[in-house]
């Protein structure tokens, strides 16, 4: 393979074409278009194309987070760790990750699979789509994902190893602070509509909430349980109807099962605020059946590959569903919670036409993530989890 440069510098459109040439991606081809298209918060996305549609996508990490600016500085080792994430889950869900052809740890550049015949979940979702495969897929992903990498599927010096290898302090700073700390005090990182204003205060006033918080937050910063995606949302997920793939794992390190499934159901719940209520149920649709093919091949894979000699202990199980349950919940609480005065917000809920709509939809998300944080130990299912979503969603 051609060695390229080594110091590190953002790319351009222009660049990153003498790149994929360099790297032999265009062999055969007479013209090749290039558009920056990255719409998240971190990273620059090239897309290039050829005369003949043949495409890749060109990762590169910015030394800054881009959504906020060069005032905050952050590492490159994210587009290593992604691309390490994005390898080890081609091992147990290949289908549904995008495919690495080249990475560079010194340009933070990961070339990959091009996927521009999909759609952005969120932003599908927002547009009315369903995606009936959606929560089949995720939870196949989830569940092998999750269950390979934790010490009932991987051999526990290994994960030892792998853990090392998934380190991510930054990034999960990044989580700590975004998700768990700024949204429940008056920290500059939030943005809010004024009118929030007594609803938020409730949330920064509100000491056992603040204490369930802490909890969860312990929990994120010690509970190694399995390689997490980190930050999976429906913005880190790409779909059609008959499609899944997820991207976008810079924030993977070993944290709490339920971390990674809160996420996206708070993200699934925050896009029902935003629909007429006729087209809710297919949301809360997904999150049951994610729940069930999650829990459903977890168990599969506990009954046939286990390398943890009390997985054949009764009850051992159901104890740890109920576990990854409550956490789910309360992560989805925080999440709900951050997306809405955090730093970070989802269009879902910012795209809403009305302001009063907008208020409504946004003061709910408040309350249900208060309410998820708050009594996530007395919630012992996902109907329960449902039922309870639906009175605030449809009050
Ligand atoms: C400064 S990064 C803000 C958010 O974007 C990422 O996708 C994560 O969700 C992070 O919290
Ligand atoms: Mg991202």
């Amino acid at each position: 393979m051609t060695t390229l440069t080594k110091t590190y510098e953002p790319l351009t459109e222009t660049t990153a074409i003498e790149l994929a040439i360099k790297l032999h991606f265009f062999e055969n081809s007479t013209s090749i278009n290039c558009k920056e298209i990255g719409d998240g918060n971190l990273n620059l996305v090239f897309h290039l194309t050829d005369e003949n549609n043949k495409g890749v996508i060109i990762k590169q990490a910015l030394p800054y987070a881009k959504v906020v600016g060069e005032s905050w500085p952050l590492t490159l080792k994210r587009a290593q760790i992604e691309s390490n994430s994005l390898k080890e889950a081609a091992k147990h869900v290949p289908s549904l990750v995008p495919t690495v052809y080249y990475t560079d740890e010194h340009l933070a550049i990961t070339v990959m699979e091009d996927l521009s015949h999909l759609t952005i979940s969120r932003k599908g979702l927002m547009n009315g789509e369903d995606y009936p495969l959606l929560s089949e897929h995720i939870g196949q992903f989830l569940a092998k994902t999750l269950f390979y990498t934790s010490d009932f599927g991987l051999n526990q010096q290994k994960k030892k190893l792998l853990q090392q290898q998934f380190a991510n302090p930054e990034l999960c700073k990044i989580t700590e602070d975004l998700v768990f700390t700024d949204p429940f005090y008056d920290s500059e990182t939030n943005n809010f509509e004024r009118e929030l204003l007594p609803v938020v205060s409730e949330i920064w006033n509100d000491s056992s909430l603040k204490l369930e918080v802490a909890k969860l937050k312990y929990s994120f910063l010690t509970n190694g349980e399995a390689l997490l995606h980190g930050d999976l949302h429906t913005g880190s997920i790409f779909a059609s109807n008959n499609e899944t793939k997820v991207i976008d794992p810079e924030f993977a390190f070993f944290g709490p099962i339920g971390f990674d499934v809160g996420q996206f159901f708070a993200n699934l719940i925050v896009n029902a605020l935003s629909r007429e209520p006729q087209k809710q149920g297919v949301l809360f649709d997904h999150i049951n059946k994610t729940w069930d093919v999650f829990t459903t091949e977890f168990t599969k894979q506990w009954t046939l590959d286990s390398v943890e000699y009390f997985t054949k202990t009764e009850g051992y199980l159901s104890y740890v569903f109920q576990s990854i349950l409550e956490d789910t919940i309360g992560y989805a609480g925080c999440e709900l919670i951050r997306r809405t005065i955090g730093l970070a917000h989802v269009a879902d809920l910012d795209n809403i036409p009305s302001i009063e709509t907008r208020l409504k939809a946004k003061t709910k998300a408040l309350q249900l993530g208060k309410y998820f944080i708050l009594n996530r130990a007395n919630i012992h299912s996902v109907e329960d989890f449902i039922q309870v979503s639906l009175q605030h969603v449809q009050q």
